[in-house]
């Protein structure tokens, strides 16, 4: 088609793809050009990304769009937060890149809290307290003594990463560096009384950039592997969370008394509110919420829930016993099974990165005096109303940190198309639930570069576009009497 394209790369935990997006008929349009693993590597037991093979993919992906559309009008990349790579001022790697569930960050918060006590940490940064954070990967890095840190001349986010590989030119993007817990929400600095206190080297952390930003366009030894010559590089929200939340289909942007709340729902879920600015005090510390940066200085108050995780594990685990089944016979099997009968709760320590899932649950039953599941059905029912039930004490938490009642949860990505679970949710909280888009990481990550080229206005204009493009489907509470028992227990659970 003779359109101009936007190509929105998006690397998730079950894979990799590269999306072409273009407005056709006064509608967002998107194609999946190419999909890949993004599985992480063990390396003499440490976990790594697969950079060189993601960059292999990515740059095959890139032409086959080349070939396959007249005009690509820019390119973006999104994935999750908190992982990063150093290089040096010969621009090489100066060592591996480390996943965000390696191990190597198990206690070091502790240690962290040693050298800076917890509360200065959230003072300064406002953000929720997860061993996986940059923070506590850097000081891992510090006091295990790698060499990579004191040679580095450059710390690039895994987005900038990609971008930094497609047009040579550096840079950190605004809304991944605010999951570093490095950087000050209030005016999108580094810390750098914090830097300096866990002897941080300031001088590879630059300035951060909005995204919406050209950084440049792509290189020629890249621009002759791809086909696109001269194609610019417009910086999404390169925290495939903020570009979850740029898509989801409301009519206002960071309004005063939000009357909706978000799930990002994939392999974790996201859920909080859009705010015009952080929310940085006492009972947002004691609830753990973390406000993270959005597109143009918003803020996402928001917490981590394990998401979708344990029932995709559970799946890895039946496939090593030879007796996994398709997602939707999951799905059918736990809508058949009795409720309430296994209580998982998602955010459990142990259910973080275990050998095997099915073992973890088994163990956890035991450990909080409930029966190993009986059968396939039991297991993954427990999985989702573990899920919705957390769903539900976020929902109070979130409630009481901006002041009011929320009306509506929308729930975006690939856990919308979940509709068990949407109703799930829709009955434990007993709030409308509206379900879609479920491709809304690359939505958002297009719809910023829409706007990045003047394509699009506002991101009110952008979300706009996106119900209209996309469609919703809304589910009602029905059942929410139900709930109140199994959330009283699940209360015990949670830690
Ligand atoms: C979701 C996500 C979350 C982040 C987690 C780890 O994909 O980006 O927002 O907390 O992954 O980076």
């Amino acid at each position: 088609s003779s359109t101009p394209v936007h190509l929105a790369i998006d690397l998730g935990a079950s894979s990799g793809r590269v999306i072409a997006g273009s407005l056709q008929n006064d509608l967002i349009e998107l194609a999946e050009v190419h999909r890949f693993a993004n599985d992480p590597v063990t390396i003499q037991r440490s976990m790594h990304w697969n950079v060189h093979g993601l960059w292999a993919e990515i740059q095959q992906g890139l032409r086959a769009a080349s070939q396959q559309f007249s005009e690509v009008a820019s390119v973006g990349v999104d994935t999750w937060g908190v992982d990063y790579v150093l290089v040096d001022d010969h621009d090489q790697m100066t060592g591996p890149v480390h996943h965000y569930r390696d191990a190597r960050t198990r206690g070091m918060m502790e240690r962290a809290w040693e050298i800076v006590p917890r509360q200065e940490i959230f003072a300064a940064t406002g953000l929720q307290f997860m061993e996986l954070n940059t923070l506590y990967q850097l000081v891992a890095a510090r006091l295990a003594g790698e060499r990579s840190l004191p040679i580095a001349d450059g710390f690039l986010m895994m987005g900038d990463f990609f971008h930094w590989l497609m047009t040579g030119t550096r840079s950190i993007e605004a809304t991944n560096a605010s999951t570093t817990q490095l950087l000050d929400p209030r005016n999108q600095t580094w810390s750098s009384d914090l830097l300096s206190r866990f002897d941080l080297p300031a001088k590879i952390f630059q300035d951060v950039i909005e995204p919406g930003s050209q950084l440049g366009v792509i290189q020629p030894s890249v621009a002759s592997a791809t086909g696109l010559d001269d194609v610019p590089v417009i910086v999404p929200a390169t925290h495939d969370t903020a570009s979850a939340v740029i898509a989801v289909p409301v009519n206002d942007f960071a309004p005063e008394h939000p009357s909706w709340c978000y799930i990002s729902s994939g392999t974790w879920s996201l859920m909080g509110c859009e705010l015009a600015k952080p929310l940085v005090n006492d009972k947002c510390a004691e609830l753990n919420f973390t406000n993270e940066g959005g597109i143009q200085g918003s803020t996402r108050l928001l917490k981590n829930i394990g998401g979708l995780w344990i029932f995709q594990q559970i799946r890895k685990s039946l496939e090593r016993r030879g007796t996994a089944e398709p997602w939707d016979v999951m799905v059918d099997r736990a809508l058949a099974a009795k409720p309430f009968e296994l209580l998982v709760d998602p955010d459990d320590a142990a259910f973080v990165a275990p050998d095997d899932m099915l073992d973890a649950i088994v163990r956890y039953a035991g450990r909080t005096g409930q029966s190993a599941p009986q059968s396939n059905g039991v297991l993954y029912r427990g999985a989702l109303e573990g899920l919705a039930l957390r769903y539900r004490s976020c929902l109070g938490m979130l409630e009481t940190l901006v002041g009011n009642r929320i009306d509506v949860i929308h729930i975006v990505g690939g856990g919308s198309q979940n509709e068990l679970l949407c109703q799930m949710t829709a009955d434990a909280c007993n709030r409308v639930v509206i379900a879609g888009p479920v491709e809304a990481t690359a939505v958002g990550n297009i719809a910023v570069q829409m706007m990045g080229t003047q394509k699009l206005g506002s991101i009110v204009e952008a979300r706009n576009l996106i119900r209209t493009s996309f469609g919703t489907k809304q589910f009602d509470p029905t059942n929410a009497a139900a709930w109140d028992d199994a959330a009283e227990v699940f209360r015990k659970l949670e830690q």
